[in-house]
């Protein structure tokens, strides 16, 4: 099936302000990254993926742990199957990435699908680069709305300008915290802002800011297909608690993260 799928190598043309956008506020909205065409197909796609990944799981959204309440994830979907990989290393995306990063070159992190099913919990507040055992704090994700999501389906929410507060990211209890919206610090307290996504909208998110969504109140599965890049270069941080991450196995502490796992994506 691989060779008929929409080809995503031609570019999504970034509005020149948004470059400066993403620095202020760590996020951006990206209307209409694929069109309604290609969304079509590519949420077959990864329907498919996530059917099979899940297919064995009969238990019902109560007797899952409180994460998976939140979200049905799948993730390095691209290394195991063909069509997912097509999205996940397509440059258009990447391209977006690169641009938004002023990077010379960007690299795969991971990909994931993050389904949020009928009455789904909300996902909690956190800092993404917690989870990422990177010396440099530079990576970030598209987030690609599959089918409509809404605020009430659960739309990501994202605190503007919390990329810049300069947590200690290694420490266990940031990344524990359920209270994390309490602990910002006053001068970066700010409303959050939310996108309505029409299938093929994106948003892009800075590792360092502070998101979250509220609960799926939709008789609708609220689908999402995301990809983290990070900038050629980024270093591998040994001491974090984060450091078995299999995405950056084998790579020295103070070394570029270049594993087989994070290939060149543009
Ligand atoms: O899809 C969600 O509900 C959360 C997604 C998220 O936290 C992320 O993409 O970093």
């Amino acid at each position: 099936m691989s060779q008929d799928l929409p080809d995503l190598s031609t570019p999504y043309h970034l509005p020149a302000n948004l470059v400066e956008d993403f620095h202020q506020n760590g996020v951006v909205y990206l209307p209409g990254v694929l069109s309604a065409d290609e969304v079509k197909v590519y949420c077959a796609v990864i329907d498919k993926v996530v059917h099979e990944r899940t297919k064995h799981d009969t238990r019902t959204l109560v007797e899952k742990s409180p994460y998976e309440q939140a979200l049905t994830q799948c993730g390095h979907l691209w290394s195991e199957f063909a069509d997912a990989e097509r999205f996940t290393r397509s440059l258009r995306l990447g391209e977006i990435a690169r641009e938004l990063f002023q990077a010379d070159k960007i690299r795969l992190w991971h990909d994931q699908a993050l389904y949020k099913q009928p009455g789904g919990r909300g996902t909690d507040p956190h800092i993404d680069m917690a989870y990422w055992p990177m010396l440099d704090r530079i990576a970030g994700t598209i987030w690609v709305a599959l089918e409509p999501v809404t605020l009430t389906m659960g739309s990501m929410q994202f605190i503007p300008g919390s990329h810049r507060i300069d947590w200690d990211i290694d420490d266990f209890t940031i990344r524990e915290d359920t209270h994390l919206l309490e602990a910002i610090p006053a001068e970066f307290r700010r409303k959050p802002i939310a996108f309505d996504l029409e299938p093929g909208d994106a948003t892009f998110h800075h590792g360092m800011t502070i998101h979250y969504t509220g609960p799926n109140h939709s008789d609708n599965v609220r689908k999402g297909m995301t990809v983290i890049y990070f900038p050629d270069g980024v270093r591998y941080n040994a001491q974090s608690p984060m450091a078995d991450h299999h995405c950056a196995a084998g790579t020295p502490h103070g070394e570029p993260i270049r594993t087989e796992k994070n290939p060149i994506i543009a």
